[in-house]
């Protein structure tokens, strides 16, 4: 292996592909492109602190041109970044209500790409950490013509490829294309995903939980005992810690590095809880599964739901296993 200064995104996708002879490097191409995506959002989202500066959003800026809102220019850039490589036969962004069909003057392509362009955006104007949430699914509609609804609302274990990028005080870009999690950072001065994070697998148990706690009346009483129990309890003799981004892309990634968990609930008010299944829960239980680790709604493994809808929300409880198997174990004991 090469070292570490020289294992860019690139060569760790291309030595991958090497050893899965039967792969046509067609994955590789796409997580390629989406690592140039990335760059270019990562630019722009270090700009956004400059922006009254450079020109408000909304207006135009000094060169006429008009300064497009974050999670709208990292919707466009993804769009334009991959949409005519050959690779897709339709996307979906959760930036807008349908499937967005490839161009008609472009190749199709037999993958699907579903993807959360900026999340945790209301925290932009407070410089707290955001992300881009991917999900790369192959076709099931038959034919090699446009791709349908159908092909974006599979279930969570049918996904090839998954990642997320997290702007924080640096930029990474974690992926699994079913065989480990690997992480990398971007070096602004080489312009760069250098790997940083070498098959990550998440702790068996965790110290911290993350959860809005501000809906606490809401919740159901499961939920409440949980933790109402971890506030009570010691973990390897210390107590539990509550962490809490408001960026589920950042909150996983902090869950993902050092164990614990994260959950969305649904409460009272809002049954199926705030997250999207297509675009924020498969994908990042996909990479928590991939990391050894598990993802629930509660009751049942995110990955296993299948979507009747783009948008639809579900209940999540992600992260180290005995945490989300103790969650489900109060969540049930309620039930009962
Ligand atoms: P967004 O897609 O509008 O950015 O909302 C998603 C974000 C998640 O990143 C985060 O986990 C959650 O909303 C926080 O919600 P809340 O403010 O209700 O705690
Ligand atoms: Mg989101």
């Amino acid at each position: 292996m090469a070292t570490k200064r020289f294992m860019t995104l690139p060569r760790h996708i291309l030595e991958g592909e090497r050893l899965h002879p039967e792969a046509t490097g067609e994955l590789s191409s796409i997580l390629l492109q989406l690592g140039l995506a990335a760059k270019l959002i990562s630019l722009e989202v270090n700009k956004a602190g400059l922006v009254d500066i450079l020109g408000f959003t909304g207006s135009s800026n000094q060169s006429g041109d008009e300064v497009k809102k974050l999670d709208i220019y990292a919707h466009e850039t993804l769009i334009k970044a991959m949409d005519h490589g050959g690779h897709f036969c339709v996307m979906a962004s959760e930036e807008e209500g349908d499937i967005i069909h490839i161009p008609a003057n472009h190749k199709i392509g037999k993958y699907v790409l579903l993807f959360d362009p900026l999340d945790g955006s209301s925290n932009i104007d407070a410089n707290v950490s955001i992300g881009t949430i991917f999900s790369i699914y192959k076709r099931v509609s038959e034919g090699t013509g446009p791709g349908t609804l159908d092909d974006c609302l599979q279930s969570g274990y049918n996904q090839v490829a998954a990642g997320y990028v997290v702007y924080g005080s640096s930029t990474i870009l974690v992926y699994t294309a079913g065989h480990g999690v690997h992480g990398f950072t971007l070096d602004p001065a080489f312009g760069e995903f250098l790997l940083s994070h070498d098959d990550i697998k998440i702790p068996k148990h965790g110290r911290i939980y993350s959860i809005n706690e501000g809906n606490y009346f809401s919740w159901d009483k499961g939920l409440k005992d949980y933790i109402k129990y971890l506030q009570a309890t010691q973990f390897e003799g210390k107590p539990y810690q509550a962490r809490y981004i408001g960026s589920m892309v950042a909150d996983v990634h902090r869950t993902l590095l050092y164990g614990g968990i994260f959950m969305y609930p649904g409460d009272k008010r809002n049954a199926k809880g705030k997250l999207r299944l297509v675009y924020e829960c498969n994908p990042m239980s996909f990479i928590i599964e991939e990391a050894g680790g598990r993802a629930t709604d509660g009751m049942q493994r995110i990955l296993e739901k299948k979507p009747e809808g783009l948008h639809e929300r579900t209940p999540i409880y992600v992260g180290s296993v005995e945490d989300v198997l103790l969650v489900e174990k109060f969540l049930r004991e309620a039930e009962e």
